[in-house]
């Protein structure tokens, strides 16, 4: 904590260290009351560094120094200073051993960052700058060491000793204590050590590589967790394999193990053979994890494993180049997410996320390029532009070079950087080089922030037979950034005839074999393409699968929406036009009076898919849910959000009413029954019946609340349990709400991940979330202010997914989440920086609202000692 104004740091300012650690000893004494950490550093002299001596300056943080030695000789305090984080010894010879003893209290560091406790264990969490609040070390990921770990504990307390590598000894010490030393082989930054003690089961399983090397997997969890790990454990394995056929990444050491704790500030963690998870995004069983968790539990636990490769072998010089290992780590989990479901549903879900949630950051005070070029906390900056964005434009590389030249491109970074730590801009130049593609205007994606809109207008000659198609390019400023230069952008069409065929694209006349779908390469400010020999006025089908992350802006009518809705061989952008028909319905309703008409065909449309069997069903319950009000928000110039909310029910009631028995029909013809299955239909078909359920319900249709009841009281598995329970919290049986509620947590009490979903379920619901009640559930037994996962389950859903309650006219939703904020800045400030994010949005937001939004952030700004991490949040959006 701190009241002085945090520094910025600057990518300009990037020098190599003075110093390089070749090998890492450590000896951790664990006790209750605190821990003592040696550790003796093999130091040399950086020979790319400067001719002069530089003094040798590590960082450290809430560490008590208890001795340094210097090729073993124990310094006077007078040979070195320890003050702003620094310990600094001035005199030191070209090559030497420093030997730093700390004690420090993992029993009270309830950051979260470095070594702490959760739920009786120790664990750590290193990444970005927490081995700093471990020892005293040049933590930067451009010095990679060898790590030997030797650890020491009570054994009846902490049976289980880990770290990164292999055990090399292990053995009994006196008082009832016991001892493991575990060696990493490969040179690693400190960000990627890990050490965990706790008493904890074992899970084993095994994996043959392609090279037939037998690779042990272990999972640790607590004893009660035990039965909750069999998906993530196979997940793994499918995560191996994948990596091994599509990337040809084999895995290096000969254990892998995966750690669940409860107390986590993010998802998950890479270190290097010793992945530490939340336990929500690891511990899965039919009867407590959701479809949606489960697919996230797979997709996490790949993308930990896929950074041994991307992030690990191959590292980041500085924090500037994060995006280097998380966009690319997040193209390689999506694709492989692809490849074990639906395609077209995660492509869908991706620029779901990407359009509400990335567009917004990219449009607010917070906005960077992928690679920024400053912060003042690296922690901010684990952002959805760093990695969703950032796997975009990786997946935009691909796309441009073809998936033959990108693997060779991969290829290439990984042999050429291997035990490396580098830029982004080489991975660029290996794709470049691999592929003899020019990527050079293609590189102010990772500059230039803010994006791009694509204006795109048409004509029809019909003398000649040409549609022209003229796209226009803008990218709005951002903070720090005006007057962009335009941006290379794989821009993938087709065209339409009136039959729903897809037409030839012939951008000459004497196009002899033209393609049905083609990605314009889009590099000017103004650009016009001509397609030659049609009869008629196409339909475009614009920026299929989503080939880049950009706005597109089409004069489209409600004709062609609807018509591309069912005619687009796309999927991707049959769904989009669905979305773009029901954005433009909603928005036209905005403000109006309740007698305006809601658009007809709208319901034809939606009664035409519920009842089409025949269409991808996954498709088909993706295409059924309506624009979220977070993304209406998104799209508006000055949000009012009790009247997007206020119009979007409407819609949704309108449906409802109006589809009633092809709902009922749907959830009759989706009952399921048989085993639970995680395959994309049955997935897709508990879908459609839940969201059938949720509309019923909306309207309080009596026939739904039966079937909701008896479903919530019958289901064998969590996702219908928690659909049914859902749709009952928000409709207006207020008896059955209750009930139901108090049976959920009554059965699942002891399972924290389920207790968070009963927490979110009624946090994010504008019947049971209202500010009171958020008070109320801030109060409930279960909620914990040191685990983020209550916090965010209570909090962070309020304001984020509980828009009507949180932005209530009279201002308190805002203060309430500041007061928050304010509340966990002293104890977790990474996780009150995230909490502030909707905040940030405040000129989003019609002038009442926004200035109270300004207020509530003025009202974080002048707490005493605010920490860096609030202090950049808050800083940048009122700046
Ligand atoms: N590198 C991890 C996520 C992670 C990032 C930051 C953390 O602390 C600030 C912790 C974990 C990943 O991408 O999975
Ligand atoms: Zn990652």
């Amino acid at each position: 904590m701190r009241t002085n104004q945090p520094q910025t740091i600057y990518l300009s300012e990037y020098t190599v260290p003075a110093y390089l650690v070749d090998h890492v000893d450590l000896r951790f004494e664990l006790f209750e009351d605190g821990a003592r950490v040696h550790s003796t550093l093999t130091i040399r002299r950086n020979p790319q560094g400067s001719e002069l001596a530089q003094p040798l300056v590590l960082d450290g943080d809430s560490l008590t120094l208890e001795a340094v030695h210097l090729n073993g000789d124990e310094l006077a305090p007078d040979a070195y200073e320890e003050h702003d984080g620094q310990l600094v010894v001035a005199n030191v010879p070209e090559a030497f051993t420093l030997g730093v003893v700390t004690w420090i209290e993992p029993q009270n560091n309830t950051r979260l960052e470095g070594l702490y406790k959760s739920s009786g264990m120790f664990c750590t969490q290193c990444e970005a700058e927490g081995f700093r609040c471990i020892t005293y070390y040049p933590d930067r990921p451009d010095v990679m060491a060898r790590f030997r770990t030797r650890i020491e504990a009570d054994r009846s307390a902490y049976p289980v000793l880990l770290s990164n590598g292999n055990p090399v000894e292990q053995g009994a010490l006196e008082d009832g204590r016991h001892f493991v030393t575990w060696e990493d082989p490969f040179p690693k930054p400190c960000y990627l050590f890990a050490l965990v003690a706790g008493d904890l089961v074992e899970k084993r399983d095994s994996f043959t590589t392609v090279s037939g090397r037998n690779i042990d997997l272990r999972m640790y969890v607590e004893p009660r967790n035990a039965e909750k790990c069999d998906f993530a454990m196979d997940s793994l394995k499918r995560a191996m394999r994948w990596d091994e056929e599509v990337f040809g990444r084999e895995y290096d050491l000969d254990i892998f193990m995966i750690v669940a704790v409860d107390d986590f500030n993010m998802g998950a963690m890479e270190n290097k053979g010793l992945n530490i998870f939340n336990s929500s995004c690891v511990l899965a069983s039919q009867d407590t994890a959701t479809d949606a968790a489960f697919q996230r539990i797979e997709a996490i636990v790949a993308h930990e494993y896929f950074h041994n490769w991307s992030g690990n072998r191959v590292t980041c010089r500085d924090w500037f180049q994060l995006s280097l290992k998380e966009g690319f780590t997040v193209f390689r989990d999506a694709r492989f997410s692809e490849d074990m479901g639906s395609p077209t549903v995660k492509r869908i879900e991706d620029a779901t996320l990407l359009r509400t949630a990335q567009f917004a950051e990219d449009a607010g005070p917070m906005a960077h390029p992928i690679r920024p070029a400053s912060y003042m906390e690296i922690s901010n900056f684990y952002t959805l532009t760093i990695y969703e964005k950032g796997a975009e434009v990786v997946r935009m590389i691909y796309n441009l070079l073809g998936p033959a030249a990108f693997r060779e491109g991969s290829d290439l970074y990984f042999q050429r950087h291997d035990g490396q730590a580098v830029t982004t801009d080489d991975f660029v130049q290996a794709m470049e080089d691999a592929s003899g593609v020019d990527l050079g205007q293609f590189r102010l994606w990772y500059e230039q922030a803010g994006t791009p809109v694509l204006t795109v207008s048409d004509d029809f000659d019909e003398a000649r037979g040409i549609y022209r198609l003229t796209v226009e390019q803008a990218i709005p400023d951002t903070p720090g950034q005006t007057d962009k230069k335009p941006q290379h952008i794989p821009f993938a069409l087709g065209l339409l005839g009136a039959g729903g065929e897809s037409l030839p694209l012939r951008l000459s006349a004497d196009d002899e074999a033209p393609q049905t779908e083609r990605v314009l390469d889009l590099r000017e400010p103004t650009q016009s393409f001509e397609f030659h020999g049609l009869s008629e006025k196409p339909v475009p089908s614009l920026l299929r699968h989503f080939s880049a992350p950009v706005r597109v802006n089409y004069p489209w009518t409600r004709e062609q929406l609807l018509f591309l809705m069912s005619h687009d061989p796309d999927g991707f952008n049959r769904w989009d036009a669905g979305q773009r028909l029901a954005v433009d319905v909603i928005q036209s309703l905005i403000g109006q009076p309740d007698s305006a008409e809601i658009e007809p065909r709208l319901v034809d449309a939606y009664r035409h898919l519920l009842n089409d069997t025949d269409l991808d069903q996954a498709l088909v319950a993706k295409m059924l849910q309506l624009p979220s009000e977070a993304y209406l928000v998104e799209l508006s110039e000055s949000a009012d959000v009790p009247a997007i909310h206020h119009a979007r029910e409407r819609v949704l009631n309108h449906l409802a009413v109006a589809l009633r028995d092809d709902l009922l029909a749907c959830y009759e013809r989706n009952q399921g029954g048989g085993d639970y299955q995680l395959t994309p239909t049955a997935i897709a078909s508990r879908s459609l019946r839940n969201t059938a359920l949720a509309w019923l319900l909306h309207i309080d249709d009596e026939r739904g609340r039966e079937l909701a009841n008896s479903q919530f009281e019958q289901a064998d598995n969590m996702t219908d349990r928690l659909g049914a329970l859902r749709a009952l919290v928000n409709s207006g049986f207020d008896e059955d709400r209750t009930r139901a509620l108090d049976a959920f947590y009554e059965r699942f009490s002891d399972d924290p991940q389920v207790v968070e979903l009963w927490f979110s379920v009624q946090a994010s619901s504008s019947k049971a979330g209202q500010l009171p009640q958020i008070h109320r559930l801030l109060e409930h037994p279960a909620f914990d202010w040191k685990n983020p996962n209550k916090v965010r389950s209570v909090v962070a859903v309020f304001a984020g997914q509980n828009l009507p309650a949180f932005h209530n006219p009279d201002g308190s939703g805002y203060n309430f989440l500041a007061e928050q904020v304010r509340r966990l800045d002293d104890s977790n400030p990474q996780i009150a920086a995230r909490l502030v994010t909707p905040l940030t949005r405040w000129r989003k937001f019609a002038p009442t609202y926004g200035q109270q939004m300004k207020a509530a952030l003025e009202g974080i700004r002048d707490k005493q000692s605010l920490s860096r991490d609030v202090y950049e949040v808050v800083h940048k959006s009122l700046a």
